[in-house]
C-alpha cells in the first residue's frame, strides 16, 4: 500500500541551445550546463486519535524519528492537541519507509495510529 499524499515530481525543463557565432562565421549551438532542482522534501505527520496509548506514539517517534525522550513527549503532546505534528523532514522514499514503518507497529499493536507523509512547500 502506498500512503503518500504526493504527486510525481517533474523534471526540470531542459536548458535551451543558444546560437552563437564562432570564429568562422558560421553558426554554432552551444548548451547551457543543465541546472538540476535541489530534490523535494517531505514532511511525516502523525494525526491524532482517541484510542492509541500515548506512551506507543514516544516509543515510536524515539524508534523510528531518533527523537530522545523529551522530544518525543513534546511531539506527542503537540499531536494529543492540534491533531496532527510533523515527526521529521526527508527526501521522498525515506519518508515513505517511515510512514510504512509506523502504520507497520501501529498495526503490530492493534492500535489505530495513523501517519502520512506531504511534500514541504
Ligand atoms: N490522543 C491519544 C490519547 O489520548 C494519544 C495520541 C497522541 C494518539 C498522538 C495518537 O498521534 C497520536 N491516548
Amino acid at each position: 500500500m502506498n500512503f503518500m499524499a504526493t504527486k510525481n515530481p517533474s523534471a526540470p525543463p531542459p536548458a535551451p541551445a543558444v546560437p552563437k557565432r564562432d570564429d568562422g562565421g558560421s553558426v554554432v549551438a552551444e548548451r547551457r550546463p543543465q541546472r538540476t532542482a535541489p530534490p523535494r522534501m517531505y514532511q511525516v505527520v502523525m494525526l491524532n486519535d482517541d484510542y492509541t496509548p500515548m506512551e506507543f506514539v514516544v516509543v515510536v517517534l524515539q524508534e523510528f524519528f531518533n527523537k530522545d525522550r523529551e522530544t518525543a513527549t513534546q511531539i506527542m503532546l503537540k499531536i494529543h492537541l492540534d491533531g496532527r505534528g510533523v515527526c521529521g523532514v526527508y527526501p521522498r522514499d525515506v519518508a515513505a519507509t517511515k510512514v510504512n514503518q509506523v502504520m507497520e507497529a501501529a498495526v503490530q499493536a492493534g492500535h489505530p495510529l495513523q501517519c502520512v507523509s506531504e511534500p514541504v512547500e
